[in-house]
């Protein structure tokens, strides 16, 4: 097996031998029974730090934000949320087959709505028009290139939110990069929603699995959703004590991620054929646009796999490479070496 730059996502981090002892030694139980005493302390934990009374453990992000527009929504209400947001383009069309409704998506600056452009898309109350219902806000985004919402702004989302009756979902599956970048805490995001997500098997590092928070009221329809959708699980404490490592072990050293991100993004600014602005790069994602007359993203991707680095192609011109706690910063040296090699 060489050795392997794996930029495609900071989902591709492996559990540690640490994190492996802890969910081996975990007590367990049936957790579709609520039995489950590493579940029960992992939703605990994830509750009391996004400051919500109840919280759910899914099996994905995917699942999270489903079960969030499941909720919140009726069938045929629409929820505002950004062009290049998960669950509109990364969802297999989840919103419209589990909630039957639609998206009105709204094109962002760096992926970042702004309280106006809600105020200007909630449509009036009329009988042909379907009825605005939520604002759903991605932080950190992800198509947006990592970047943070500012608190001001989603501050004034809600603003605007509560004036029209609009319930509101973050998808924070990255919400601890975004705190370790801005240094707020995660219920300082979270009290301007009604539900939050986040995910564990980011760049946190467990293996699998989401969270999503919000009333007592709103997560006991989500058990019941998650069930609908055959996500009970039954002892899957040996998943909730990764979580609970993860949160403990893994949330202040993403300001590493954060480092390696904005090395690679400088040394990738100096490379002929690269576009992109290194002080954009706010967190662990690097979004890059390529000028190569004679490759296309996905060839110089193809190229990069023969020097042992990986990263994706997002379209024709669009690169995306991610920083996470399996690639330190000898990692990153070698990625910037590949780059170079291959557009000199
Ligand atoms: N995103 C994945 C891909 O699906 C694109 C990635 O590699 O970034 N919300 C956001 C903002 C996400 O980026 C993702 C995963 C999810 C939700 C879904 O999480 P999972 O993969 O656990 O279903």
């Amino acid at each position: 097996m060489p050795n392997l730059v794996d930029l495609r996502s900071d989902t591709v981090t492996k559990p540690t031998p640490e994190m492996r002892t802890v969910m081996a030694e975990a007590p367990v139980g049936d957790d579709v029974f609520g039995e489950d005493p590493s579940m029960n302390a992992l939703q605990e934990k994830a509750a009391a730090v996004l400051g919500f009374e109840d919280a759910l453990f899914v099996p994905s992000g995917t699942m999270a934000n489903q079960l969030a527009i499941r909720v919140l929504t009726r069938p045929g209400d629409e929820v505002l949320i950004e062009a290049g947001a998960h669950p509109y383009n990364n969802e297999s069309g989840g919103a419209a087959v589990i909630s039957s409704i639609q998206f009105k998506t709204l094109p962002a600056d760096r992926g970042l709505l702004s309280p106006e452009q809600i105020e200007n898309s909630i449509r009036p109350e009329n009988i042909h028009y379907t009825p605005t219902r939520a604002v759903f806000i991605e932080n950190t985004s992800n198509q947006g290139g990592g970047t943070v919402y500012p608190m001001e702004t989603i501050a004034a989302i809600k603003d605007v939110a509560n004036a029209h009756n609009l319930v509101m979902h973050m998808d924070g599956a990255r919400l601890f990069n975004a705190c370790v970048a801005s240094g707020h805490k995660p219920a300082d995001f979270a009290r301007h929603f009604d539900t939050v997500s986040f995910c564990l098997s980011k760049g946190l590092g467990a293996p699998v699995g989401s969270i999503l928070a919000g009333s007592k009221a709103l997560i006991k329809e989500a058990l019941r959703w998650r069930k609908v959708l055959g996500g009970g699980m039954r002892q899957a404490g040996i998943l909730a004590a990764a979580g609970i490592y993860a949160l403990d072990n893994n949330v202040d050293r993403l300001a590493e991620d954060h480092e390696n991100a904005k090395v690679l993004a400088r040394g990738l600014a100096e490379l002929e054929g690269i576009e992109i602005s290194p002080e954009n790069v706010e967190t662990n994602l690097v979004i890059f646009r390529t000028n190569l007359p004679q490759m296309s993203a996905p060839e110089l991707a193809a190229e990069l796999m023969e020097h042992d680095v990986l990263v994706l192609a997002f379209g024709p011109d669009r690169i995306r490479a991610v920083t996470h706690l399996d690639v330190d910063r000898a990692g990153i040296e070698k990625a910037l070496e590949a780059f170079k090699a291959i557009l000199k």
